[in-house]
Order: structure tokens, then C-alpha cells, then sequence
């Protein structure tokens, strides 16, 4: 086993990098992140300074070996549905090939989730000819039940859109939940067999330690968007962002759709805007990846992946990491 060290510091510094999902393929780490871009637009709540236009993957062959960049392995250019912004993707191999699953506004401004399909986990990737039908929002997020099954959580507010789909269908003009209501949950899809449509979807509910709904107006604790699933000593772990506040945050349930019953805090703020994270385990240690903006000294969208060991407590509680100790 590697002796880690914890050097919170910037995983690459000649790209900015962003919403790091890291899994173990091949016996090695693979991460795939957003990739930012260095620009002067407009900087809102809608997102727009998330401008990304193409995918890097990296990978180490452990935490002491140097990273690689597999270079650009999808391009905006190369995806007939989509028009502007590559947000946070994730990975998934099945029966051999690789899958990147990725979010991009449609030719309509609405976010979508697609996915291309490659031979490598470190790409190239090529994408479907369409979105996944009946996909929205951001952030897809990928889980791999132990019977091989696959499933993509997703969701995000704000930019992301999740509100905008309460009905159904989407409105552009649709706000809420009010603040004494029910907060929205994440999105949990099934993956069918071919991985290129949903098979079934649900929403996570998400409950204080009394069985009642986190609320919209919680911003300590309701979902915002960067949703992870990972399994630990039998119980799913559901991680995310809580937007507003800045934390990364967990719940835990003895079922995969939930409901989840929260927990507590696992990322305190960073610096910068968003966080978004990914847990994976690797030689019998786990591992929090995640962003902020220190190498841009606070630009929010000229962020840097970096990741640090996660630890559990005996009761299965997470200990809640500091980003600058
Ligand atoms: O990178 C663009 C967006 O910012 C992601 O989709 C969110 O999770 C936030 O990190």
C-alpha cells in the first residue's frame, strides 16, 4: 500500500479543472473533471461563466506516481445536440467499453445528459448522435450497483435547471420550491442495457434525523447539485452540494433510491463559488476529490481539482474535512 500524502494541492496547474469524478478502472485512478476555461464573460446565476467546451481525463497509476493528461478526449464540435457548455461528466465501463456521461445545453438553452462511448478509459470519446431521451439537468453522477447494474444520479439548481422541471415538463419560468416546503431531491436513473436510455427514474428524498423532508429554505442542508452514491460497510452514501452555502454535505440509507436521512458535513466551504466532489476507494483508503479556485486566487470559474484522504468514524459517521488544514 502507497504511504499517501494529503498535499491538498492542485492535481494539474496547466489547465483549470473542475468537478473532478474519480473511479478505479484498469487498477488505476482515473479522473475525469470539467475543464475550464480562461475568459471575460458574464459571470451570473445562470452559469454562463461556465463556458467549457471540451474534456480532459487524467489518471495516476497511484497517489505517489505523476499524472497523466490523456489530452482532449470529446470536443463541443464533435456533439450534434449540443450547443454551449460541457459541465461536470462522469464515467462508467460495461461489458469492456467506456462510457462518458456529460451535461450540455441542447439547441434550445436546455440542459440535457448525453453520452459517448470509447474503448479506453482514458478516451477518446465518441458521443450518441442524441441526448438520453427524457435526461435534464446537470451533473450526472455514476453508481454501479454489485449486480453490475447502472445507474446515473443527477440535478442541479440554478444554472442546472432541476427546478424547472417540477411539472414534468420544463418551464423556463417555474421558481421554488418555497422556501417551507419539501427541498427538490437528485434524480436517480436506471441505465438499460445498452446504456443509452433510462430505463426508470426516481427522486431522492432526503430527511432530518426525525423522518421529516429537509426543507427548500434548509440551505445548510437541502440538495443543491453535485450529487455522489457510494457504498460503504453496507449503507449507500448520497453526497452533494448544498449551492448557497458552500459545503458538501451527506445522508445516509440502507437503500439505493432512499429515502436518505442526513448526516453532516464532509467538505467545509472552499475557496471560490461551487464545490463538487467525487469518493472513491483505492488500496483499502478512501479519497475525497474536489475543486476550488486557489489557482486562479478566487476566479469562480477558473477552478482546480485536488483531492485528500476521506476518513470514517467507527459509527460510520464521515469526518469532516477541512480544505485548507
Ligand atoms: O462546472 C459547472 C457547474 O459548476 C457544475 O455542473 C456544478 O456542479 C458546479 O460545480
Amino acid at each position: 500500500m502507497t504511504n499517501v500524502p494529503l498535499p491538498k494541492q492542485p492535481l494539474v496547474s496547466h489547465l483549470f479543472t473542475a468537478d473532478p469524478s474519480a473511479h478505479v478502472f484498469e487498477g488505476k485512478i482515473y479522473i475525469y473533471p470539467s475543464h475550464d476555461l480562461d475568459h471575460d464573460g458574464p459571470d451570473n446565476d445562470n452559469g454562463d461563466q461556465y463556458a467549457m467546451e471540451d474534456y480532459h481525463v487524467f489518471s495516476m497509476d497511484n497517489f505517489d506516481s505523476p499524472v497523466v493528461d490523456h489530452g482532449q478526449v470529446l470536443h463541443l464540435n464533435d456533439i450534434p445536440w449540443a450547443s454551449k457548455q460541457l459541465w461536470a461528466p462522469d464515467a462508467a465501463v460495461k461489458d469492456g467499453t467506456y462510457y462518458l456521461f456529460f451535461p450540455a445545453r441542447d439547441h434550445e438553452g436546455i440542459f440535457r445528459i448525453g453520452v459517448a462511448e470509447g474503448a479506453s478509459p482514458a478516451g477518446p470519446f465518441t458521443p450518441h448522435e442524441n441526448y438520453i431521451k427524457g435526461s435534464f439537468s446537470i451533473d450526472p453522477a455514476v453508481y454501479v450497483e454489485e449486480d453490475n447494474s447502472v445507474y446515473v444520479s443527477f440535478g442541479g439548481l440554478w444554472g442546472g435547471q432541476l427546478e424547472k422541471w417540477q411539472s414534468g415538463t420544463f418551464d423556463p419560468n417555474v421558481t421554488g420550491p418555497a422556501p417551507d416546503e419539501p427541498a427538490l431531491g437528485p434524480r436517480l436513473a436506471l441505465m438499460s442495457e445498452d446504456m443509452r436510455s433510462f430505463q426508470a427514474t426516481w427522486e431522492i428524498s432526503i430527511l432530518d434525523e426525525e423522518g421529516k423532508p429537509i426543507l427548500a429554505g434548509d440551505e445548510d442542508r437541502r440538495y443543491f447539485e453535485g450529487p455522489w452514491i457510494h457504498k460503504y460497510n453496507g449503507l449507500y452514501y448520497l453526497s452533494y452540494s448544498t449551492g448557497t452555502t458552500h459545503k458538501i454535505v451527506y445522508a445516509v440509507s440502507q437503500n439505493l433510491k432512499g429515502p436518505y436521512t442526513f448526516k453532516g458535513t464532509i467538505l467545509t466551504p472552499v475557496i471560490g463559488w461551487t464545490t463538487h466532489h467525487s469518493i472513491v476507494s483505492f488500496e483499502d483508503k478512501w479519497y475525497l476529490f474536489y475543486h476550488d479556485c486557489s489557482l486562479s486566487d478566487g476566479v469562480n470559474h477558473k477552478r482546480c481539482v485536488k483531492y485528500t484522504e476521506l476518513r470514517y468514524n467507527e459509527d460510520g459517521t464521515i469526518q469532516t474535512i477541512d480544505p485548507y488544514k
